[in-house]
C-alpha cells in the first residue's frame, strides 16, 4: 500500500467519446488533480465492442445496452487510473448523477452535460470492480504505481 496514504485505493476513470471530441480531458484531469488524487495510468483507447461488452457485462439486459455500446464505440475514450484516499467514491461524488440534469452543479456532469446518453464520464463503483476494469483495459507497463501493481498481481 502506498506509505504515505494507508488508505489510498485505486480506481478506472475514463473520459468517454463525447467527452474527448469536446475537448474535456485536460478539465477533467485537472478536476481530479485539483482535490489531490494522483493519475498513475492514462491513454487513449479506441474500444472494441468485445471490449465495452466486458466492461458493461452487467449491463446486457438493460434496453439502453445496444445504444451504450454505439456510443462508446463512436471515438476515442481517455482511460485512467487514479490513487488515493477513498478516491472510488469521492471520484462518484465528483462524476455526479448518471442524468446530468439530475446533477448537481458543481459535478463534472452537472456542469458539462446534459444527456444521460452522453454523460462524458465514467467512474467505477466499487474497489472490487475498480481492479477488474483496470486489469481489462490496462497491461503492467502502463500503470505507473508499484503499490497498484502489487494489489491487482501484476508483480
Ligand atoms: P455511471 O457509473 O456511468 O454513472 O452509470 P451508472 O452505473 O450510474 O448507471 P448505469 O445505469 O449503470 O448506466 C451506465 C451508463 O449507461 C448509459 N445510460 N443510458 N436511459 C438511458 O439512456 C441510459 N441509462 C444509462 C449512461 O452512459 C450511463 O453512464
Amino acid at each position: 500500500r502506498n506509505m504515505a496514504d494507508p488508505r489510498a485505493e485505486p480506481t478506472f476513470l475514463a473520459v468517454k467519446p463525447d467527452g474527448v471530441q469536446r475537448g474535456l480531458v485536460g478539465e477533467i484531469i485537472s478536476r481530479f488533480r485539483k482535490l489531490g488524487y494522483q493519475l498513475v495510468a492514462g491513454k487513449f483507447v479506441w474500444p472494441s465492442k468485445d471490449l465495452l461488452h466486458d466492461h458493461y457485462a452487467e449491463l446486457s439486459s438493460k434496453p439502453f445496452f445496444p445504444g451504450l455500446i454505439e456510443y462508446m464505440s463512436s471515438g476515442p475514450v481517455f482511460a485512467m487510473v487514479w490513487e488515493g484516499t477513498d478516491v472510488v467514491s469521492v471520484g462518484r461524488k465528483t462524476i455526479g448523477a448518471t442524468n446530468p440534469r439530475k446533477s448537481p452543479i458543481g459535478t463534472i456532469r452537472g456542469d458539462l452535460a446534459i444527456d444521460v446518453g452522453r454523460n462524458i464520464c465514467y467512474g467505477s463503483e466499487s474497489v472490487g470492480t475498480a481492479e477488474r476494469e483496470i486489469a481489462l483495459w490496462f497491461t503492467t507497463d502502463e500503470v505507473a504505481s508499484y503499490d497498484l501493481a502489487r494489489r491487482i498481481g501484476f508483480i
